[in-house]
């Protein structure tokens, strides 16, 4: 029942020349040439690397849309449920190489671009990050839709089209500033949709009529008017023709470009300002990584983003005619943490305001849709939104959160009669001055399913921040998938020559589709010839990297030292200021030695990358010290090789694609319980380097795969945190006395002004030591001194590292979709008959 625009006479002609993309190297070439010389305006006498990168990438874009076109007519045709995923950020990172590789054709592209005279890596680098994320969060859902396409799920992702997406880092004077990240100068990979666009409301009144049935029907109008317009975005599976959709949202002024009447009438300046007011709802991507600062525009983002694929999923579903309660059998929305949440609302307004249904239908259709994601336990990081901000901009929908707190506190008060405590505890309207919605206990209200992302987070979740809901929905409500990563970016694209090692031992590049198949690399784990091959790739990995070391920072590193990594956003949990800690210990220990004594120490180069947010005083202090740890350390003659501490500028994907593969230890290193999972431990792991962690979030699965033998663990359980917190605000605080050391040394002005690092060393001595730096200190340094031990017996390390390969098979992105499809969303993988082959 899909209507073709085109007459069944006229078809013929559209079938005779439906374009097929290229199909050999001359095939590609002939468009990489025809796109420099008409789409590009160009010529063989100005085709420098960036226009190569262009021509590649709209050669590649051409290919995609057509897989993509094919794709989306299955889907539809087939009337299968699909899936959603709701997601305020999207950190892709670089498409080119994905999608070459993805469609198998880099090779192809390899030579067809040496016979142009240009080397593919350097086209590669051309490209911009599309960045429009924090970290993990946004990474994920990134890893997701690489793997939703790759499995075949019918599934779109809902994004923001942010025009600046996370900003670039510069290190000036060892401060961080930041840079704004103009993005879509050129992206090949958007295709607007100027036809297809949302008009989304704010602000207004609601006012209540009785239709002719009698009932009392809440209208909502007046206000403001913004519209949304799509740009798509093709996600290619990998060895596969799916090609799935992410549908991004542009803000733009509902009136068009401005107010001419205003403009006629001379007022230039305020129909200029409608319309940047307008636009500056998907302008920016807030940079706070694990904080929630309520801002009036961040919700104005939500709602913006959240109403106008709430309408087009709504669209999608009218269009099969099919009755209202099927709608969840063919629509599963997943929020990917509580910033989607006003979806729920927005989906019930429809339902009863909108189509008419009653309350009761209409929110049992809404929660068997949703499946909410929640992502950390921080309290600080809980959303929250005040109510009178909600009653300003979006007033029928705070009527419809209290009408939804109230029947929710209805049936608890009838399951738990007389629990006031209870009824507040859970209430989603919390009695604070302003009020405030609790946008977590929202979620749950309204999804049939919750989940954390690594099963010690989920039981957290379980036993603390959610345990009221447990008790009340029972315990099935809640679940567990613990995160996975897409092999294809985060070891066929980012480590080509150990995929390939990979591939000549387990039988093909079949470990890509099914990652268990990595085990059967343990039979060849005494293998002098592929342990040898094993360790030039892992030496060739840090020789690029100690290149761009050199490059971007002048510090010279030995790519013969133990290269030791912590890369991810800084934030105090993550306790980047413990591992600067235990750098400037080694340093006074190695100080401390004899020549001789120090002759025979491991050689360390200390590495770091991430960024702080702009309003983060903590952690931008911490980059301060690290810059100035390096600058000192690696001057120092005394020390030479022995240690180099070192911090990379502006972190984002495509620099983890050069970075992991480049590691020997990696730190996770988050106080017991903060970290929800991580996902960079398994992309490091996974790449043939060791980590040194605490037992929180993921790295507790990952050592149950690859077994104690071959990671390093160290520190307090989260279930000592509690007491331990007590005990320091109790005055029973001493400070590891290798840590009071450190501290006087940059007190001592060593590092420069102790002032600029006066409130690092407060956090610990004097306020209550929250992330437990100094209860850690000693089995952390203890740690490193395993880790020294462990690198000294080379053979041994690289057979834990293979080893530990060969067990990563269970954190695939795949597996991890597989989960959420059976035990969440109910959706199957739509067959696609001629599977292609890579
Ligand atoms: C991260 N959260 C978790 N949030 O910290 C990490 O442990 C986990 O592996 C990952 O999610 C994926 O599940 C995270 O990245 C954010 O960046 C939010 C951005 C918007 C404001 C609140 C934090």
């Amino acid at each position: 029942h899909v209507e073709a625009s085109i007459p069944e006479p006229q078809r013929e002609a559209w079938t005779k020349h439906q374009v097929g993309g290229f199909k050999d190297k001359d095939g590609f070439e002939s468009e990489v040439v025809r796109h420099v010389e008409t789409t590009l305006a160009r010529s063989l006498y100005n085709c420098d690397e960036a226009a190569a990168y262009s021509a590649t990438a709209l050669a590649f874009r051409d290919r995609l849309i057509l897989e993509w076109n094919r794709t989306q007519q299955r889907q539809t045709f087939s009337d299968s449920k699909r899936v959603y995923y709701l997601s305020l950020e999207f950190l892709m990172g670089r498409a080119l190489d994905n999608a070459m590789l993805n469609v198998g054709q880099k090779d192809l592209a390899k030579d067809g671009l040496s016979d142009l005279g240009f080397r593919i890596e350097d086209v590669i680098q051309q490209e911009h990050d599309a960045a429009l994320g924090n970290g993990g969060l946004g990474r994920l859902a990134a890893c997701f839709l690489d793997s939703l396409a790759s499995l075949n799920y019918p599934a779109w992702g809902y994004g923001l089209r942010y025009r600046y997406g996370i900003f670039k880092q510069e290190i000036i004077d060892g401060y961080q500033v930041e840079v704004p990240d103009y993005w879509l100068d050129f992206n090949p990979w958007e295709f607007p949709r100027h036809d297809v666009t949302v008009d989304i409301q704010f602000y207004g009144k609601v006012s209540r009529e009785t239709n002719e049935k009698g009932k009392a029907i809440s209208q909502w109008e007046g206000g403001e008017t913004v519209k949304a317009v799509a740009y798509d975005v093709p996600i290619p599976g990998y060895a596969t023709p799916t090609t799935n959709n992410l549908r991004l949202w542009s803000s733009k002024a509902a009136s068009g470009e401005f107010d001419f009447q205003k403009f006629n009438s001379g007022d230039y300046e305020s129909s200029v300002a409608d319309q940047q007011r307008a636009e500056t709802i998907s302008a920016v991507l807030y940079p706070n990584d694990n904080l929630d600062r309520g801002k009036e525009l961040r919700l104005k983002q939500q709602y913006f983003w959240v109403a106008a694929s709430l309408y087009d999923i709504v669209r999608r579903f009218k269009k099969t005619r099919r009755a209202w309660k099927e709608f969840p059998d063919q629509v599963a929305i997943q929020l990917n943490d509580t910033h989607p949440t006003l979806a729920i609302v927005e989906l019930q307004r429809i339902l009863i305001d909108l189509e008419g249904l009653e309350w009761d239908e209409a929110w049992n259709i809404v929660v068997n849709t949703f499946g909410y994601t929640n992502h950390t336990v921080l309290p600080e990081a809980l959303e929250k939104w005040s109510v009178p901000l909600i009653e300003n901009l979006l007033p029928r929908h705070l009527q419809i959160i209290y009408d939804i707190n109230l029947y929710f506190l209805q049936t608890v008060e009838r399951q738990f009669p007389g629990d006031s405590d209870l009824l507040r505890d859970v209430s989603i309207v919390e009695e604070s001055e302003p009020k405030m919605i609790r946008m977590a206990y929202l979620a749950i209200v309204g999804s049939h399913k919750v989940n954390g992302v690594a099963e010690l987070h989920s039981e957290l979740i379980r036993t603390t921040i959610f345990k009221d809901f447990v008790r009340i929905f029972g315990p099935d409500k809640f679940t567990n998938v613990t995160n996975g990563i897409t092999p294809r970016r985060w070891l066929h694209q980012a480590n080509p020559r150990l995929s390939e090692l990979i591939a000549s031992k387990t039988g093909g590049h079949g470990f890509l589709k099914d990652l268990t198949d990595l085990n059967k690399l343990e039979l060849y784990v005494d293998d002098k010839e592929f342990r040898k091959e094993w360790a030039e790739i892992k030496y060739a990995n840090k020789v690029r990297l100690a290149k761009h070391i050199k490059a971007t920072t002048g510090v010279t590193v030995n790519p013969a030292a133990l290269f030791d990594v912590q890369v991810k956003r800084i934030h105090e949990y993550k306790r980047q200021q413990m591992n600067i800690f235990g750098a400037i210990h080694r340093y006074l220990e190695l100080k401390a030695m004899s020549p001789e004594q120090r002759q025979k120490q491991m050689r360390r180069v200390s590495i770091f990358g991430g960024k702080a947010a702009p309003g983060y005083w903590m952690a931008k202090q911490i980059i301060h010290l690290i810059n100035s740890v390096g600058a000192v350390v690696n001057n120092d003659t005394d020390i030479g090789d022995l240690l180099k501490v070192v911090f990379l500028e502006d972190y984002n994907v495509s620099k983890a694609e050069m970075i992991i593969p480049a590691s020997d230890i990696s730190e996770h290193i988050s106080t017991a319980g903060t970290e929800a999972s991580g996902t960079s431990n398994m992309k490091f792991v996974l790449n043939g380097g060791l980590i040194i962690g605490t037992c929180d979030g993921a790295n507790i699965e990952i050592t149950r795969e690859v077994s104690q033998d071959n990671i390093f663990l160290f520190g307090h359980l989260s279930e000592q945190v509690d007491d331990l917190r007590y005990a320091h605000q109790s005055g029973e605080h001493v400070v590891d006395p290798k840590l009071v050391r450190v501290f006087e040394e940059i007190e001592k002005g060593t590092f420069g002004n102790p002032k600029d690092f006066s409130d690092l060393i407060a956090a610990v001595r004097d306020h209550g030591d929250y992330y437990l730096v100094s209860d850690d200190f000693s089995s952390y340094v203890d740690s490193h001194t395993a880790v020294d031990e462990a690198y000294r017996d080379q053979e041994g390390w690289i057979t834990k590292c293979i080893t530990s390969v060969s067990r990563m098979g269970f954190f695939s992105s795949d597996r991890c979709i597989n989960e959420y499809a059976e035990g969440i969303w109910n959706v199957e993988p739509l067959n696609t008959t001629q599977d292609k082959t890579v």
